[in-house]
C-alpha cells in the first residue's frame, strides 16, 4: 500500500493530493493514509501535509524504489519492469536466475552486493548504498559472437551520461571507465546461448558513486564519482544511463552498426595512443594502443614493431601507472 501511495503522490508531481482523493482511489480510510504518510516520511521522503489541501511530495531520498526510478525515467524497453533489493548476492547471478520468464529490458538494482563478481570471478566491491549495483536483461537477436559489443554499448552510455552531468570520464578497453586515470565503473556481460543463437544476454553495470573510504586491495586505483569532487544523485546517474543504454542499443539492434559504437568507443577511449600492458594469463606485456577497429576490437602495437588485434575476453590491460 505504501508503494501505491507514493505512486500517487509522484505522479502529482510536485502538486498537493487531498487525503480525500487517496483514500476514494486506494480504497482505504483516511487515518490509513495518514499512517502509511508517516511511514513513508520515516523512510527519508519530504512530505508536506496542509489542512484543506493535502500531501505534497517535496523531496525523496536517493534510494532505489521502483515507482521513484520509473517515475523519473524515460525509456521504452530498458526499466519498464524494475526489481530492488535492499541487498543480494550479485545482481548479475539474480539477473541469470529469471532471465527465461523475463521480458528484455527488466533491471534488477540492489543497494549492497554481498558476492559482487568482476570477470572471471574476480570480486567487485559493491558497498551498501555507496554504489550503482545494475543488472540489465537483453534478449537480441544477434549472432553470439557479436555479444562483446554490448559491453561496449554499456560503457558508451555510462561515460556519455557522466560526461552531460559534467564528469569527465573514459573507456578502459574493453569493459571500465575510468576518472582520473583510476577505476569507477566496471561492466560484466554475461550471456547464454541455445545451439547457435542468443537465449539471453545480462549486463552488469557497477559504479562507485559515494564511496569515500575503498578496501586495501583497491584504494589506489579505484575512485567514486564523490571522491572526485563531484555530488550527484544515483537516481540522477542511473536514470541518465539507461537512456543513454536504450538509445545505443536500439540504434544497434536495429542497424547491427558496430563500427559506428567501435568509432564512439574510441572517442571517448583512455588508451588510444597510450602507453599499456597487455595481459594473457600471466604474461605482460607493453605495448602501445593503436586502435579500435570496426569489429570494436584492439589493436595494440608492442615494443618490437609488431601488432595485434585483441578481441575483448581473452585480454586484460593495464596503464603504466597500474589502473
Ligand atoms: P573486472 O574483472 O574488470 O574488475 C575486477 C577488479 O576490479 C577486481 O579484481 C578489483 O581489482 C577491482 N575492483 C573490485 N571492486 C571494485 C570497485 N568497487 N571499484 C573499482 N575497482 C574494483 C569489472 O570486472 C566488472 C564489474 C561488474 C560489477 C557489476 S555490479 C552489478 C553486477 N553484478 C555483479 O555481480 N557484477 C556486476
Amino acid at each position: 500500500m505504501k508503494d501505491k501511495i507514493l505512486k500517487l503522490l509522484l505522479e502529482a508531481k510536485g502538486e498537493f493530493i487531498s487525503g480525500e482523493y487517496i483514500s476514494e482511489k486506494l480504497g482505504i480510510s483516511r487515518s490509513a493514509v495518514w499512517k502509511h504518510i508517516k511511514s513513508i516520511k520515516e523512510e527519508g521522503y519530504e512530505i508536506e501535509s496542509v489542512t484543506k489541501k493535502g500531501y505534497r511530495l517535496n523531496q525523496y531520498p536517493d534510494l532505489f524504489v521502483s515507482e521513484v526510478i520509473k517515475s523519473k525515467l524515460n525509456t521504452n524497453i530498458i526499466g519498464k519492469k524494475i526489481l530492488c533489493f535492499e541487498t543480494i548476492g550479485s545482481t548479475n547471478d539474480h539477473a541469470k536466475k529469471i532471465a527465461k520468464e523475463s521480458e528484455e529490458g527488466t533491471i534488477i538494482l540492489s543497494e549492497e552486493q554481498t558476492k559482487g563478481r568482476g570477470r572471471m570471478g574476480k570480486v567487485w566491491h559493491s558497498i551498501k548504498g555507496d554504489g550503482i549495483w545494475l543488472s540489465i536483461i537483453l534478449k537480441p537477436d544477434i549472432p553470439p559472437y557479436h555479444a562483446p559489443i554490448i559491453t561496449q554499448i554499456a560503457g558508451l552510455s555510462v561515460v556519455i551520461a557522466l560526461n552531460e552531468l559534467g564528469v569527465k570520464s573514459s573507456i578502459k578497453w574493453p569493459n571500465d571507465i575510468l576518472i582520473n586515470n583510476k577505476k569507477i565503473c566496471g561492466i560484466l556481460t554475461e550471456m547464454s546461448i541455445e545451439i547457435d543463437r542468443i537465449d539471453h544476454i545480462v549486463v552488469g553495470i557497477g559504479m562507485n558513486v559515494k564511496t569515500l573510504d575503498f578496501p586495501n586491495d583497491i584504494e589506489n586505483m579505484a575512485t567514486s564519482i564523490l571522491k572526485e569532487g563531484y555530488s550527484l544523485n544515483r537516481l540522477d546517474i542511473l536514470s541518465r544511463i539507461l537512456e543513454k543504454f536504450e538509445e545505443f542499443y536500439t540504434d544497434y539492434v536495429s542497424n547491427n552498426d558496430i563500427e559506428k559504437i567501435a568509432n564512439m568507443c574510441k572517442t571517448y577511449s583512455a588508451i588510444i595512443g597510450k602507453d599499456i600492458y597487455v595481459i594473457k594469463g600471466d604474461k605482460r606485456r607493453k605495448a602501445r594502443g593503436i586502435d579500435i577497429n570496426k569489429n570494436g576490437n584492439l589493436i595494440v602495437e608492442y615494443e618490437d614493431g609488431s601488432s595485434e588485434e585483441l578481441v575483448s575476453g581473452e585480454v586484460s590491460i593495464r596503464g603504466e601507472n597500474g589502473y
